[in-house]
């Protein structure tokens, strides 16, 4: 998984931690602009599978990146102009009648940057405003033409370039990254055969079932409109006065209230496409489908009291986490799996394969895994790219076909039509970052902003003028999938399928596949979001649902409300329940990953007089590792070593603070320790390390901290700590290789639970 570029120390933000950045001209700042036919024959180069799906682009670059390059400027050595291209004398000074006069209505210079500035904002989207995203490739791993004609699975090694712009969902632009939140995961592949949008979730399923109540369950969520507040949260009463009015959603809110929604790392969250979607091969046969991403790093998630104290110590902790992992070539990968089953199949299954609230479980069906993606350059400006993608369930290519599921087929209209007023018009499709790499022939024409020049005086079909141009595609078009079970017409109605009724046995079924530690975090998190909720009706409807969901859930969160569980909400079907064996794939434990201890962040807690041969010695061996050691003490500058010499500092305790790093390593030496115990903020980072779970290594004297700190020798009930070494110089390797497995896996929630 981890490909470190030579010659790359592993974090490219590391100057600016050190303020080393202002001194050196931003990445890309002295680049030369690259002349059109320069562009043009590299473009060539660099994009075999642009137009015909094969070849393998050079080691970091991607197609579709590289065909940005028409649209990308430069301004290294280049002078001042307005938009115009006219060249600005004086970028300083206003013009004037008189240097203590009014301002001339001819400057036209200032109206201009003016104007352009007064309009630089776009609506932020109404969901999932703030997001992070990246370019890389999708390679399969064989030919599926026997299940689906889509582009991507027309052969193994086949790379199709992708962009992906993960997000959280209820947060305005500029709100912090490690909230709880659902997680969007959408992915634009440019195909050979047009643009196919997955436009997933990190949750497999859904809150509600039906397109009609997306609105109001977004309006619920949303700050409260009286007031705006709260941000980026869902603990207040709107939301949960909807969805304790709307029992479908007891299963989604399983995920929520879970580890699942404070991922430790964009990296680390697996994705999903959520609905039943259709595959559809040469011949027209069609098969159902889920999209499973699996993140090769593991699936990890942060602590919620982490997670909230990570808000204020670094809003983009996740932003930030992407750019560096991809600026150091540790490029971020998930392999994508496909449920796969027949529309017979699904009407033995005991839920609805239409309703977004059920998943289909492992055991069921299991995952084929038949790619991955990689992700390997950063976009070059945020706005351009990140902010101006405009992602949409409608965009399908041959092969890929939609269910009937009632919340997808009000998706395929709104995300369409919400990019018009986002994105001002009918034409975002020809901003570069969502122009697709298939070339675009139609008689669509007009509107705001037009880029294309349609040449010819034909703008209609059929025609004899033009040559019949441009003409249908035919058989290799794209069809709509014929069910392989033809009904007959039914009326028209306003309503469910009785299976979309069983609104508990799946959230059931989620909260069975937990581990302890996971189960008793879903308890704290109801606990919490409903201890903000105002209304005490809505605490005791939130028990009622819950009691139909487990006992022991239910009564764990009723204590924390200081209530008694009521009676369960009555079942809206008299059908049986049906029941389900736990499914260990439901659980955040079961992927630990494959990458090991690379891109892990370790604090190598020092004060002066601290042994500095052993800081080298394990500060080299964690980078050789493709870990972040930082050196952290109480501020920076540097070290004085207890033999004398001088150590660099990386950063200070106040500007990275504990919950930044997934380990400590608190380094030998008496007198650093000394230091760093009278040092408030040092003994919190100590216990805050441990109170998360973290590997903690404490060396010689460093140990000294830790007893200053409280930190118990053994487990609650007696056992040992299998997370926590105090070593000396002699097991001191036999330790460090304990703490970087340990690192490498996950954390150790004995600490809460035993
Ligand atoms: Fe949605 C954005 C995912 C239901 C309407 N949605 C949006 C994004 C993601 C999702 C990842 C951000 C895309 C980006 O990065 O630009 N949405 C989902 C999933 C859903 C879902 C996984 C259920 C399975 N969404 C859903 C429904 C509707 C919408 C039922 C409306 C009927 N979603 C939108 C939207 C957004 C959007 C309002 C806001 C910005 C945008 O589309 O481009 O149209």
């Amino acid at each position: 998984g981890q490909q470190l570029a030579a010659g790359m120390a592993f974090n490219a933000n590391k100057p600016n931690e050190h303020g080393e950045a202002a001194r050196t001209p931003q990445a890309g700042q002295s680049c030369p602009v690259p002349h059109p036919a320069a562009t043009a024959s590299t473009a060539g180069e660099t994009t075999p599978s642009a137009k015909t799906g094969s070849g393998v682009p050079p080691h970091g670059v991607n197609p579709a990146n590289a065909s940005l390059d028409r649209v990308r400027v430069d301004s290294g050595g280049q002078r001042l102009t307005t938009n115009q291209g006219v060249p600005v004398a004086d970028n300083q000074n206003s013009l004037k009648v008189g240097l203590r006069g009014p301002t001339a209505m001819e400057d036209f210079i200032l109206r201009e940057k003016l104007t352009h500035f007064d309009h630089e904002r776009i609506p932020e989207r109404v969901v999932h405003a703030r997001g992070s995203a990246a370019h890389g490739y999708f390679e399969s791993y064989g030919d599926l033409s026997d299940i689906t004609r889509a582009a991507p699975f027309a052969a193994a090694g086949k790379r199709t370039p992708v962009f992906v712009r993960f997000s959280t969902v209820a947060g305005e632009r500029g709100s912090a990254d490690t909230v709880r939140d659902v997680r969007g995961f959408a992915v634009k592949f440019y195909t050979d055969e047009g643009n196919w949008d997955l436009v997933g979730n990190n949750i497999p399923v859904f809150f509600i079932q039906d397109a009609m109540k997306f609105p109001d369950l977004v309006h619920a969520v949303k700050p409260e409109p009286h007031n705006g507040m709260p941000q980026a949260a869902s603990a207040h009463d709107t939301f949960w006065d909807f969805v304790t009015l709307m029992p479908e959603s007891t299963h989604m809110l399983m995920w929520h209230l879970s580890d699942r929604a404070i991922p430790r790392s964009l990296r680390t969250m697996q994705g999903f496409g959520v609905h039943t979607f259709r595959l559809v091969n040469a011949e027209g046969a069609s098969v159902f489908c889920k999209f499973h991403w699996n993140p090769l790093a593991g699936t990890h998630s942060l602590m919620w009291d982490e997670a909230a104290k990570i808000c204020g110590a670094d809003a983009d902790f996740h932003r930030r986490d992407l750019w560096e992992a991809i600026e150091a070539g540790a490029y971020p990968e998930w392999e994508l799996g496909l449920q796969i089953f027949t529309e017979e199949e699904a009407e033995r299954f005991p839920f609805d394969v239409l309703d977004p609230t059920k998943l289909v479980p492992e055991e069921l069906v299991p995952v084929r895994v038949v790619g991955k993606m990689t992700l390997n350059r950063n976009p070059d400006n945020f706005f351009a790219e990140t902010e101006q993608v405009a992602f949409c369930t409608a965009h399908v290519v041959p092969g890929i076909d939609f269910s009937n599921d009632p919340l997808l087929q009000g998706r395929i209209h709104s995300y369409l039509d919400t990019q018009i007023s986002r994105l001002g018009g009918a034409n975002f499709h020809e901003i570069p970052v969502n122009a697709s790499l298939a070339p675009v022939h139609n008689n669509q024409r007009d509107g705001m902003h037009r880029q294309a020049i349609a040449r010819g005086r034909v703008a209609y079909e059929p025609n004899s003028l033009g040559g019949g141009c441009p003409f249908q595609a035919g058989m290799a078009g794209f069809t709509t999938a014929a069910s392989s079970r033809p009904q007959p017409p039914e009326d028209k109605v306003r309503g469910k399928p009785e299976l979309f009724a069983d609104h508990y046995s799946q959230a059931r079924l989620f909260w069975i596949s937990q581990s302890p530690a996971e189960q008793a975090h879903i308890v704290n998190a109801y606990r919490f979001e409903l201890s903000r909720v105002q209304t005490p009706a809505i605490r005791v409807r939130l028990l009622s649902m819950l009691a139909n969901v487990d006992p022991i859930l239910a009564e764990g969160v009723a204590q924390g409300l200081g209530l008694e569980v009521p009676p369960p909400m009555p079942l809206a079907t008299d059908a049986e329940q049906p029941h389900y064996d736990p499914s260990p794939a439901l659980s955040l434990l079961a992927r630990p990953g494959a990458t090991g201890i690379a891109t892990r962040r370790v604090a190598i807690l020092a004060g002066h007089g601290v042994e500095a041969a052993g800081v080298k010695a394990i500060y080299a061996d964690l980078l050789a590792a493709g870990a972040v050691p930082r050196l952290v003490a109480p501020q920076l500058g540097q070290l004085t070593a207890a033999d004398g010499g001088k150590l660099d500092i990386d950063i200070s305790i106040e500007a990275g603070p504990a919950v930044l790093y997934d380990a400590l390593i608190v380094a030998d030496g008496a007198a650093s320790a000394a230091m760093l115990m009278r040092d408030a903020d040092a003994l919190d980072f100590v216990r805050q390390q441990y109170r998360h779970c973290k590997p903690v290594l404490a060396v010689g004297a460093g140990v000294e901290l830790l007893l200053k700190a409280g930190l118990p020798a053994t487990l609650e009930n007696g056992a040992p700590d299998l997370s926590l070494w105090r070593a000396d110089a002699a097991s001191l390797d036999a330790a460090l290789a304990e703490f970087k497995h340990a690192l490498a896996g996950y954390r150790n929630f004995q600490r809460e639970t035993e």
